[in-house]
C-alpha cells in the first residue's frame, strides 16, 4: 500500500481541490453522495449528524502522517458528522475515545487503516472504501456499466475488491497487474480476464479503474476515457488530460468517505 505524505494530503483539511464541484461534473454526485452510494443507503436512510467520530493518531512503524488525522476529521466532518482527534495517541487515545463513548473510531497503521463500530464490533476497510467508492464514482461518470468493458489496473488489495465490485455491478471486468500472475489469480477467483500486456489493455480501454502507484503516459491513452484512479502516486500529462473524458483522483477523501459512512451504518 503506498504511503502518503503531507504534501499530498495538505489540500484536504480545507477541501482545496474543491472535490464535491469536481465529482458533481464528473459523475453528477458529490463524496457524501458517493459514500452513500456505496454503502448501500438513500439520502434519508441515515442521519450522519447523530454520528461522534474519533480519530486516534497512530505513532507505530514509520508513524503518524503530518495532516493525517486532521485530514480524516475534515472530511467526515464534510459529512455532517461529529468528529475530533484525540488528545491522546494509539492506545492512550483508542482507551480516550472508547471513554469519551464515540460511535466510530478511525485509525491507521503503516498497513490499515480502519473505522471501528463501537457500537456493533464491525469495522470497514480503507482498502475495501477506496475500491468501492471509485467503482461507484466510475459508474456514475459512465452511466452504468451493465455490459460494458471495464478494465482494473493493480491487483493488489484496491484493485482486488475493485474487480468483485465492478462485477457486481454487470461489467464485463478485465484486471491487469505489472505481476501478470497477481492478475491471473483474480481470473480463476472471479472469472474476470487477465490481460498480460498492460499498454495494450490501456489502449483498448476507455473505462479504466487504476488502483496501482502507477503513472501512464498519454500517448498510450484511448481518447474519450473515464479514469476512476485512486492510485498514488497521481499524475497524468497535458497529452494525457487532453485526451481522457474524465479524470476521477483525490488522494484520501473517497475512500475515508466511504468507509466512515460504511461503519455508520452498521448501527442502523
Ligand atoms: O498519522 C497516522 O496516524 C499514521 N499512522 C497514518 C499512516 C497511514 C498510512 N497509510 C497511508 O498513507 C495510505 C492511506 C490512504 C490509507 C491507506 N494507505
Amino acid at each position: 500500500m503506498t504511503r502518503l505524505t503531507p504534501d499530498l494530503i495538505e489540500g484536504v483539511p480545507d477541501d482545496k481541490i474543491d472535490l464535491d464541484s469536481r465529482l458533481l461534473r464528473m459523475t453528477g454526485k458529490t463524496v457524501k453522495g458517493i459514500a452513500l452510494e456505496a454503502a448501500g443507503l438513500e439520502e434519508g436512510d441515515i442521519d450522519l449528524s447523530e454520528f461522534r467520530v474519533g480519530v486516534v493518531p497512530i505513532t507505530s512503524g514509520l508513524g503518524v502522517i503530518s495532516g493525517f488525522s486532521a485530514s480524516v476529521d475534515a472530511i467526515v466532518r464534510r459529512l455532517g458528522m461529529d468528529s475530533h482527534v484525540t488528545e491522546g495517541t494509539d492506545v492512550n487515545g483508542f482507551a480516550e475515545a472508547v471513554d469519551d463513548g464515540v460511535d466510530l473510531i478511525m485509525m491507521a497503521d503503516d498497513n490499515r487503516f480502519v473505522a471501528y463500530n463501537t457500537r456493533t464490533n464491525r469495522h470497514t476497510d480503507n482498502s475495501w472504501g477506496t475500491a468501492k467508492g471509485y467503482s461507484v464514482a466510475l459508474k456514475n461518470a459512465a452511466g452504468g456499466l451493465e455490459g460494458k468493458e471495464v478494465l482494473v489496473i493493480g491487483a493488489g488489495y484496491v484493485g482486488s475488491w475493485a474487480v468483485r465490485f465492478l462485477k457486481d455491478m454487470g461489467a464485463d471486468v478485465r484486471v491487469t497487474d505489472i505481476v501478470f500472475p497477481k492478475a491471473k489469480a483474480l481470473e480463476d477467483a472471479y472469472g474476470v480476464k487477465a490481460l498480460e500486456d498492460v499498454d495494450r489493455a490501456l489502449s483498448e480501454h476507455t473505462l479504466i479503474l487504476n488502483a496501482a502507484p502507477a503513472i501512464f503516459s498519454g500517448e498510450k491513452i484511448a481518447e474519450g476515457s473515464i479514469f476512476s484512479t485512486p492510485g498514488v502516486p497521481h499524475y497524468f500529462d497535458e497529452e494525457g488530460r487532453r485526451k481522457a473524458k474524465a479524470i476521477i483522483h483525490d488522494p484520501l477523501e473517497i475512500g475515508t468517505a466511504v468507509m466512515a459512512v460504511n461503519s455508520a451504518r452498521y448501527s442502523l
